[in-house]
């Protein structure tokens, strides 16, 4: 793509469905984090210094890599950090919402709960100061005291339950994202390295959510595992993610069922999950109208942003600015907030029309 599209989606309002917190993470921040923890003689930067440089990992690699972020982010203070940061850098290239997602961590060494774990995502959302921040279900308003209207980014949160981890474990986080709910939590995520734990174990604390009126989304079929595809499709999420390896039966159960896929492009190659972007399913789904929404997964790791997923969409499957927007304005309908945010989200896109044309 040229550089005056990129410039184009970068000034396009964009939805942001799939970002896990400490996936998109910026570089220089992991850099300076290492470096402090190797000053310390707690890591060794120079070895850290050289996973986190790396481009091209394999799925295996990237939760080998998620281990390492997270020795160096998940104290309070650094999780404060990192959650203003990613809601910032995603509010300077026109995410106007933001559903990020992040798994509460328990860390007793530090006196971490998953709650004081949330509480210090909500306290860096808090301290954003770049742009107005939309996070409650009751909405702030954007602040016009000095007669101009600032940029406004709504930010909503899902809890995402790791494949590692317990039922018992995986209920403790749908009861914390239940009394969160005021602060903007809406829903659930399964994620984490797909070849480990059984989707048995966490069926509990799902359905649980679902009863609750959370909203459920899934990672799915990011590995060849067509039972637990078909088992995921049968609960029926709100949405899944990625959809990778499908076998034909799945396939057409998922277009039957209309489940809205979030399309990570980046994510796939990199992760060797697809092997080259000219057989990517976007295409197949794109073109069979099936909902879906591009996102950029963890931006820090892949290196990527949401415009940059636009523009890897243009240029390999030859969409035109009007399809573009057409993309990022549909991911409206399959976002977890309420009815008055999709109307506010619609005003921004129509304004948005006119001046892009
Ligand atoms: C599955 C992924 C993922 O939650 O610590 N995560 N899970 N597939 C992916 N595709 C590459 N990318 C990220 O963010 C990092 C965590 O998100 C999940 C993993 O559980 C990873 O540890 P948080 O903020």
């Amino acid at each position: 793509m040229r550089r005056q599209d990129m410039e184009w989606c970068v000034s396009m309002p964009k939805v942001e469905l799939h970002a896990h917190l400490n996936g998109s993470v910026r570089d220089s921040t992991l850099i300076e984090l290492a470096r402090d923890l190797g000053e310390k003689g707690i890591i060794v930067f120079s070895d850290v210094e050289n996973v986190i440089r790396k481009d091209d990992r394999t799925l295996h690699e990237v939760f080998k890599l998620f281990d390492l972020i997270h020795i160096l982010t998940t104290d309070h203070y650094t999780v404060t950090r990192i959650t203003k940061e990613v809601i910032e850098d995603f509010a300077s290239e026109n995410v106007v919402y933001l559903e990020l997602r992040t798994t509460p961590k328990r860390n007793d060494s530090i006196g971490m709960s998953k709650r004081s774990y949330m509480e210090a995502v909500m306290e860096g959302l808090r301290s954003v100061s770049s742009v107005d921040v939309d996070y409650a279900p009751s909405g702030l308003k954007t602040d016009t005291s000095n007669g101009t209207t600032r940029k406004k980014i709504y930010v909503r949160f899902l809890l995402s339950i790791d494949r590692r981890e317990s039922t018992e474990a995986a209920m403790e986080t749908v009861k914390l994202a239940l009394e969160m709910r005021d602060l903007g939590v809406v829903g659930i995520d399964l994620s984490g390295n797909p070849i480990v734990g059984d989707w048995t174990t966490f069926l509990p604390a799902l359905k649980f959510a679902r009863e609750q009126g959370l909203y459920i989304t899934l990672h799915c079929g990011e590995v060849p595992n067509q039972e637990e595809i078909k088992a995921m499709l049968d609960f029926s999420p709100q949405r899944i993610g990625h959809a990778c390896c499908f076998g034909e039966e799945n396939w057409r159960k998922l277009k039957s069922l209309k489940i809205p896929v979030e399309i990570c492009l980046t994510s796939n190659i990199r992760t060797e999950t697809i092997s080259s972007i000219d057989i990517h399913h976007f295409a197949d789904l794109h073109k069979a109208k099936h909902p879906l929404v591009l996102c950029t997964d963890d931006s820090g790791v892949f290196s990527t942003s949401l415009s940059r997923e636009y523009s890897l969409a243009s240029s390999a499957f030859g969409l035109g600015k009007t399809e573009m927007f057409q993309l990022a304005e549909n991911a409206i309908d399959f976002i977890f907030a309420d009815e008055g945010v999709k109307e506010d989200l619609r005003a921004i896109f129509e304004v948005a029309t006119e001046r892009l044309d």
